[in-house]
Parts: C-alpha cells; structure tokens; sequence
C-alpha cells in the first residue's frame, strides 16, 4: 500500500530465535513502513520492552524458544499489566495451537510458514485494535475527569444524551482576516438545549462515554451541509472533527451531504483523544482526496503536538485560546508564538489565534505576525452567520 509505506506506522518488537525469521519479518515490515526492533529471546524482548523510551504498538513473537516461550512472554507482559498486542507465530497449524494462544492472551496468532501480505495484515489489524482501545480509554477518562464517578450512570445518560441530539443545534462564530477587514470562514461548533448537556465539552464526553462520536459526527455534518447555502459566499466553513470520527466510513462517502461542499470546508482535527499518526496522515490523504482541506486545531495546548504539523501537514493551523490570553502582557509568550507562526508559514500552513478576546491581544497577534483571527472580541459563537464591524 502507497500510503503506508510512507507512513510511520508504529513500533514492532520481532521475538524469534531463529534469525532467519526475524531477517524476513523486519524486511517485511520495515517495507511497510514499521520500526522494526529485534529481539532473539523472550527474556531479550522482556529487556527491550522495559528500556523502550517509546512505547510498542505491537509484539510478534515465536512459540517455540528456549527459556521465556511465546506464551511464557505474553504471560509475563499480562502480569506487567500492559495491553499491548501479541501475536504469536507458531508452527501447530492445528486448531489447538491457535486457542492456546488466544487463551494465554495474545489477540492474535499467524501459522509459519506465512505469506508476506498475511504477516504485514496481521500485525497492521493488532496495532490498530490496540490503537483504537487506546483512545476509547483515553476519551473515557476524559470523561470521568469531566463527571466523577458519580453520574457516570450509563442509562441515565443515554437518555440525557438522546434529548441533547435531538435538540442539537449549530453555532457559528466567524474567523476574521484583518488585513482585508472580511470575514475569512465560520467555525461550526456544536450546542444542546438539553440542559445537563450545555457545556460543548460535557456534550462530547459524554458521547466518548456512550459510544455515540460517530453519530455527533453525522449530526454535526449534515446540520452544517444544509446551513451551507445560507453562509455568506467565499467564506470557508470549518468543521471539528473527533478523533474517533476518522473511522466512521460516513466521513468518506462522496454522497453525504457535506462531501458536496467539501472544497468550502476545513476539517478541524484535534488530538485530544490522540489521533494515531499512522491511521490520521492516512485518513487525511483520503479527505485531501475529497477536497476537504485541513486543520490543526488546540496547537499549544497539550493536545495537539508539533509533531501533527509534519504528519498532517495541515492547511490551516489554529493556536490555542492559552497562547493567546494576555498575550500583550507576556514578552516570552509573544516570542513563542511568533516563532510558532513563523514555523507554521514556513511549512505552508496558514495560522488562526484563538480566544482573541480584548484589543491589546488582537494587537499583540498582529504584531506576531498572525493576520487570521478568531474569539470574543469579533463575535461570540452564535445561531446564525453574524457579520463583523472593523
Ligand atoms: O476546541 P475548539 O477550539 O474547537 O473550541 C472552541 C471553543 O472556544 C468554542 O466552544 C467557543 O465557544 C470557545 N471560544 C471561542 N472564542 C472564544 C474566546 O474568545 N474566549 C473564550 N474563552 N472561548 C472562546
Ligand atoms: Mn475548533
């Protein structure tokens, strides 16, 4: 595959004693596009494993070692309290090969000999369940963080949560450009009259919580595609979109409602639940493909890293509210994002400062160079596509 050969997919640890195995698997997936890391003993891999500065997606492991066996090293990462995947290779073709290592833990288990394509799918699909939990556990703590544990009651927010999509509606809030004086796109953000639900990022947690990113998704798409032909012309629309979104293959269907607008709308990815690079450059290429162009959201505040400036390699990138509050008053600050913005332009990005919201920072961006603005100060997010006095 084109894309993923590109990619960086991620980190593999090849456990096998035979080298001759472990010369075939990193030539396999090295061409894929893995870090490939080998070991020759299951106590080797134990050692890799526990000096990894950066963490594995994914172990392939022999059966048949002396010492530490395949099932001995899944064992011991289970008592490790790790989730990584293990796939197991195993020469028992027989059924009973199979559940035993499914039994003792691995997600998954190829048969030696294997064909190149079987081996590079099989460790692909594992990185990527594991991937995929990671970010349903990180978007549930989220959302815990968010609630306590004490309302955490899954029906009852379900039924809270039902109430909040039925009565979802949108809200725009307009990106100025100050060296035009014009408006240069809305951004789309979601808003509930159900009442528990008020708050934006409560409203989305709890969808983390529930499962339900995909049809938040859905709903705010085709909310924005039918209120398309009322935006003012030659404005972009930008669209937030949830990392758990990237999967819904309703993102990609070149009939929905949306996908007719694509070459007006701006994708905004943020890596609040962390987007895998591997899965997010290659969901990105897609969207490209579609003519949607796209944006680094939150830039600067932990959640979107600088490292979603190379694999995205965005259009559009937007700095966090918390690099530009007081920015007027913080000579370190200004420095910073004047030297961000300046990384930003090299790479071919255009830059948005978020939460402008007094004089003195709409100055201050300026100053840094930043002609795209965005907060308060212009206009508070609202029902419909408001205009801007300069
Ligand atoms: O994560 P994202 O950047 O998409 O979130 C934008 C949120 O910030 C919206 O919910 C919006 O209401 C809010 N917002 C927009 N402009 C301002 C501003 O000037 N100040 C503050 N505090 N919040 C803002
Ligand atoms: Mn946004």
């Amino acid at each position: 595959m084109a894309v993923a050969a590109q990619a960086h997919l991620g980190r593999v640890l090849v456990v096998d004693d035979d080298g001759a195995i472990r010369r075939v698997c990193s030539r396999v997936l090295g061409a894929e596009g893995w870090t490939v890391v080998l070991a020759e003993s299951g106590l080797a891999a134990i050692a890799e494993l526990e000096a990894a500065k950066v963490p594995f997606d994914c172990v392939l492991s022999d059966v048949n070692m002396p010492e530490l066996d395949g099932f001995g090293l899944v064992r011991e990462l289970r008592a490790r309290d790790t989730d990584l995947p293990v796939l197991l290779m195993t020469g028992d073709p027989s059924l009973h090969g199979a559940v035993r290592a499914i039994d003792q833990g691995a997600v998954s288990y190829i048969t030696k000999p294997f064909d190149h394509e079987v081996l590079a799918a099989a460790v692909a699909r594992a990185a990527r369940v594991h991937g995929v939990q990671r970010m349903r556990r990180r978007a549930e703590s989220y959302a815990r963080e968010l609630y306590g544990e004490t309302i955490m009651d899954r029906s009852a927010l379900q039924g809270r949560f039902d109430n909040a999509i039925a009565k979802s509606w949108m809200a725009y809030q307009p990106i100025v450009e100050i060296s035009t004086k014009s408006i240069y796109a809305y951004e789309a953000l979601l808003r509930t009259e159900e009442e528990s639900l008020r708050r934006p990022d409560i409203f989305i947690a709890t969808g983390e919580r529930l499962d339900k990113i995909q049809l938040i998704g859905r709903t705010v798409r085709a909310a924005v595609a039918a209120a398309a032909a009322t935006a003012p012309p030659d404005t972009l629309l930008f669209v937030n979109v949830h990392g758990l979104e990237l999967t819904d293959e309703d993102l990609y269907l070149a009939t929905s409602a949306l996908a007719h607008h694509s070459k007006r709308v701006v994708l905004e990815i943020t890596e609040r639940t962390s987007v895998d690079p591997a899965v997010g450059s290659a969901r990105v290429a897609m969207l490209r493909k579609m003519g949607y162009r796209i944006a680094v959201d939150d830039l600067g505040a932990g959640y979107a890293a600088l490292g979603a400036l190379a694999s995205l390699e965005p259009e559009v990138v937007k700095l966090d509210m918390s690099l530009i509050r007081d920015l007027d008053r913080h000579t370190n600050k200004r420095r910073i994002v004047a030297a961000i913005a300046n990384l930003c332009r090299e790479l071919g990005s255009k830059v948005i400062a978020e939460g402008v919201e007094t004089v003195a920072e709409r100055t201050a961006c300026v100053d840094a160079g930043i002609d795209l603005l965005q907060g308060y100060l212009f206009a508070r997010p609202s029902k419909g596509f408001v205009n801007v006095t300069f």
